[in-house]
């Protein structure tokens, strides 16, 4: 008998958009690394930017992706536990994957003890010094106007007008990310920050684009998932360890 006793974190897949490998090529990676952990994952957790753009219509959702919602479909139904965050890109998750794949959706952070460890988990937008700018838009995307707003809009348009949008962003961050330093890494000074206030065992964000996984403290790590446009990392907890890994079919 299999024994569902890991718990599964990754983020950043970025379905839809193409840079080094197609978004099929990644999405066929997505599926076979789901099919490798549905026999021992307890829960699945996917950290944000799952989807390059995503907004739910009152009857209609984005085009694509029928293999990885299709497979978290079936892990949903063999009782692994879902939870989906919000990340930049695909902030507009409402009811849809809720229902469909009866999945946890999280909007900023989420503390979690697991083993009498605690986890301090999210996307990783917004937070930190800096990027005043990012902060002021992420408040309005996410107001309930701007959201009312654009489900106004016809899908070909609104949804057109957002993939050009996210073109535009893409240009400086397609390529593979650099390693800034631990001092200059603004999710590691928002670690620290947090740890002067309150004790957490471990971080896990996304978003950043670069794996990691640095001691800040006596016990206290900091995992960045990655992404799998390039790397397919991927993060697991097995009750005692949290081991950040990659993924090769
Ligand atoms: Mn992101």
């Amino acid at each position: 008998m299999s024994m569902r006793d890991k718990i599964y974190f990754a983020s950043d897949f970025h379905l839809g958009v193409a840079p080094k490998a197609t978004s099929l090529d990644r999405e066929r990676q997505l599926v076979s690394w789901l099919d490798h952990i549905k026999y021992d994952a307890k829960a699945l957790f996917l950290v944000g930017d799952i989807f390059d753009f995503w907004f739910e219509y009152s009857t209609v959702v984005p085009k694509g992706f029928i293999r990885f919602l299709g497979k978290l479909a079936e892990l949903a139904d063999l009782g692994v536990e879902i939870t989906l965050f919000k990340g930049n890109h695909d902030m507009w998750m409402f009811g849809y994957l809720k229902e469909q794949l009866n999945a946890h959706i999280v909007d900023n952070e989420l503390i979690l003890q697991l083993n009498g460890k605690l986890f301090y988990i999210h996307h990783g937008d917004g937070l930190g010094p800096g990027d005043a700018k990012y902060k002021f838009l992420k408040a309005f995307f996410r107001s309930k106007v701007c959201q009312w707003l654009f489900a106004k809009l016809h899908p070909n348009l609104g949804i057109g007008i957002a993939q050009r949008w996210s073109r535009h962003s893409r240009a400086a961050n397609l390529d593979e990310e650099r390693f800034l330093g631990e001092d200059r890494e603004w999710l590691i000074q928002y670690a620290r920050d947090l740890l002067q206030k309150e004790h957490f065992d471990y971080f896990i964000f996304g978003h950043r684009h670069l794996a990691y996984d640095i001691k800040l403290h006596e016990n206290t790590r900091i995992i960045n998932l990655g992404e799998w446009m390039h790397a397919c990392t991927y993060a697991v907890w097995d009750g005692e360890q949290l081991e950040l890994k990659k993924w090769t079919p």
